[in-house]
C-alpha cells in the first residue's frame, strides 16, 4: 500500500546520548538529503549503511557536525516503505531543530505508532505481531517480555490465520448449499456430520487458546501482594529476605513501617508487586493512623495477601478486624525461631486452615510459602506455564467466535444453511479480528493510538 506522505518523528526519549529520528514514505531519502550532507549523497549510499554526515535545520544552519545517516530502502525495511534514521548527538535542540527541518521539506509528525501501523497495513507483520512491538516496549517484567517476543516471532499468528482459513473453507462449503439448493451436487460436499466434526475440532483448538487467558494477564500484568498483620511480627523483615536486599526499615519498635513500600520481584514465575504494610492496631498516632488507613486501601486492592503474625504468640489475638477473602489470604506465622520447638510439619494447621511457619532472619519457610503461592496462582489458569498466552484483546475475539461456531453447530443439523453461515461469517470476522484481516479503521486506531510515538 502507497501512502501519500512522508512521516517522522523522534525515535529515541529526550534526555539520552543520541537523538535518533526516523523518516518513512516516499519522499523519505529526499527530504533527508535535504538536511544531511556526507561524503556521499545520502541516496547514493549502499541500502543499510550508516555513513557519517554534517546536519543542517530548515535554514541551513548547523545543527549536528556529526550526525550518522541511513536508509534502508522499501521493501526490507520496518515500514515495508524507503526508510531513514538520522542519529545525532541527544539533546533536545538537536532533536526539535531536525524535526522542523523535516517538516520544512514536506514530512509530516507521525501519529502514535504510525510507522508500526504502515508496517501493518503493508503486511510487513500481521495485527498480532504489531500488537506485540507495543508489548515489548512496555514490558514490565521478564515474563511479559517473553510473552511479547513469542507473539512478535508470529507462530501465534500463523495459527491465527490457518484457523481463519479453515473457518473460510466451513463457510464456503455451507454458502454453495445456499447459492445451488437446487442441483444435485451432494456428492461434491461434506455431510453435515462432517462439517460438525470440522467445527468441534476447530472449537478445541480454540478453547485451548482462550484457556491460556488468566495466565496471560498474570504474566503480562503481575499481581499484587500485600504483607499484612499486626505490628512488630516481621512483616518488612519478610519483605527484604524475599528481595535479598534491605528495602524497608525494621526494628524491635511496633508501628516502625508508616508508608506503604513497593517492590518487584518474581516468584515462581508470576511478576510481583509485594507491597509491605504498616501494622494495623489500635493507636493513638495520627501518621500512624494514616500509614493504617494506606494498609487497608492496599489490603483491598491486592490479588494475594500474606496475614503475618508472631509464631510465639497467641494467633487468636493477631486475626484482627480484618475481613480477609479465604481464596486470597495465606496466613503466615513469622518468628518460627521463638518457638519453644519446632513445628511438627510446615504447613501446620490452625482455626483458619493452613499455616506457613517462617523465619525472617534466615529465609527458613519461604519455599514452602512460595510454592503456596504458585499453586494458588497457576490453580485452574489451564494452559502449561512455557506456553504461548492470549491477550485480554484476543481473548474476547476467540470467545466470541467460540460462541458464533457453537451456535452453528445445531443450524447444521437442521440444515437450516443460512443462519449456520452467518454463525460462521460473524466466527470469521472476530478470528480474523485478531491477526487483522478485513478489520476496520476503527479497531485499527484504538490498537495503534496505545503505541509511542516514533515506534
Ligand atoms: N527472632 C526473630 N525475629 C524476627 C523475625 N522477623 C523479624 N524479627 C524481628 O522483629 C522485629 C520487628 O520486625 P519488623 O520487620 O520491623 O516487623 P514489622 O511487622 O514490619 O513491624 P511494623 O512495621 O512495626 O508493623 C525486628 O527486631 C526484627 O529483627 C524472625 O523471623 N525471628
Ligand atoms: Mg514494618
Amino acid at each position: 500500500m502507497a501512502f501519500e506522505d512522508t512521516i517522522c518523528a523522534p525515535a529515541s526519549a529526550p534526555g539520552g546520548a543520541l537523538a535518533i529520528i526516523r523518516i518513512s514514505g516516499a519522499e523519505a531519502v529526499a527530504a533527508a538529503s535535504a538536511l544531511w550532507r556526507g561524503r556521499r549523497p545520502l541516496a547514493e549510499l549502499p541500502a543499510r549503511y550508516l555513513a557519517l554526515g554534517t546536519l543542517y535545520g530548515a535554514d541551513d544552519t548547523l545543527i549536528d557536525r556529526s550526525c550518522l545517516a541511513v536508509r534502508m530502502p522499501e521493501p526490507h525495511s520496518y515500514t515495508g516503505e524507503d526508510l531513514v534514521e538520522l542519529h545525532c548527538h541527544g539533546g533536545a535542540l538537536t532533536m526539535h531543530l531536525a524535526l522542523q527541518g523535516l517538516l520544512s521539506h514536506g514530512c509530516r509528525m507521525a501519529e502514535p505508532g504510525e510507522f508500526t501501523k504502515r508496517a501493518f497495513l503493508n503486511g510487513k507483520l500481521d495485527l498480532s505481531q504489531a500488537e506485540a512491538v507495543a508489548d515489548l516496549i512496555s514490558a514490565g517484567s521478564a515474563q511479559a517480555l517473553k510473552l511479547a517476543n513469542i507473539q512478535l516471532e508470529g507462530s501465534f499468528g500463523r495459527q491465527i490465520k490457518q484457523e481463519y482459513e479453515q473457518i473460510i473453507q466451513i463457510l464456503t462449503e455451507i454458502e454453495s448449499r445456499l447459492d445451488f439448493p437446487e442441483e444435485d451436487l451432494e456428492l461434491d460436499w461434506l455431510s453435515p456430520q462432517q462439517l460438525q466434526n470440522n467445527i468441534a475440532a476447530l472449537l478445541l483448538r480454540l478453547e485451548k487458546l482462550l484457556a491460556s487467558r488468566r495466565r496471560g494477564e498474570i504474566m503480562r500484568q503481575g499481581l499484587n501482594l500485600a504483607i499484612a498483620g499486626p505490628p512488630n511480627v516481621g512483616k518488612s523483615s519478610l519483605l527484604n529476605v524475599i528481595l535479598g536486599q534491605e528495602r524497608a526499615i525494621v526494628s524491635e519498635i511496633p508501628g516502625t513501617t508508616r508508608d506503604s513500600i513497593e517492590a518487584s520481584v518474581s516468584l515462581r514465575g508470576i511478576p510481583i508487586r509485594l507491597i509491605d504494610t504498616a501494622g494495623l492496631r489500635h493507636s493513638g498516632d495520627a501518621i500512624e493512623r494514616i500509614g493504617m488507613q494506606h494498609s487497608r486501601t492496599n489490603l483491598a486492592r491486592a490479588d494475594l495477601i500474606f496475614w503475618v503474625m508472631d509464631a510465639s504468640q497467641p494467633l487468636a489475638e493477631q486475626l484482627g478486624n480484618e475481613e480477609l477473602p479465604p481464596d486470597k489470604v495465606i496466613y503466615v506465622a513469622n518468628k518460627m525461631d521463638r518457638l519453644p520447638e519446632a513445628p511438627k510439619s510446615n504447613p501446620g494447621d490452625f482455626s483458619r486452615g493452613k499455616l506457613f511457619y517462617t523465619c525472617a532472619l534466615d529465609g527458613s519457610g519461604l519455599e514452602r510459602l512460595y510454592d503456596e503461592l504458585g499453586a494458588r496462582v497457576w490453580q485452574g489458569t489451564g494452559s502449561e506455564s512455557g506456553e504461548f498466552c492470549v491477550s485480554a484483546r484476543h481473548a474476547d475475539c476467540l470467545q466470541k467466535a467460540i460462541a458464533e461456531l457453537q451456535a452453528a453447530l445445531p443450524m447444521i443439523e437442521d440444515q437450516a444453511w443460512e443462519l449456520a453461515a452467518a454463525n460462521m461469517q460473524q466466527a470469521m470476522v472476530q478470528i480474523g479480528e485478531i491477526i487483522g484481516e478485513n478489520v476496520s479503521d476503527r479497531i485499527l486506531d484504538a490498537i495503534f493510538a496505545k503505541f509511542c510515538i516514533g515506534k
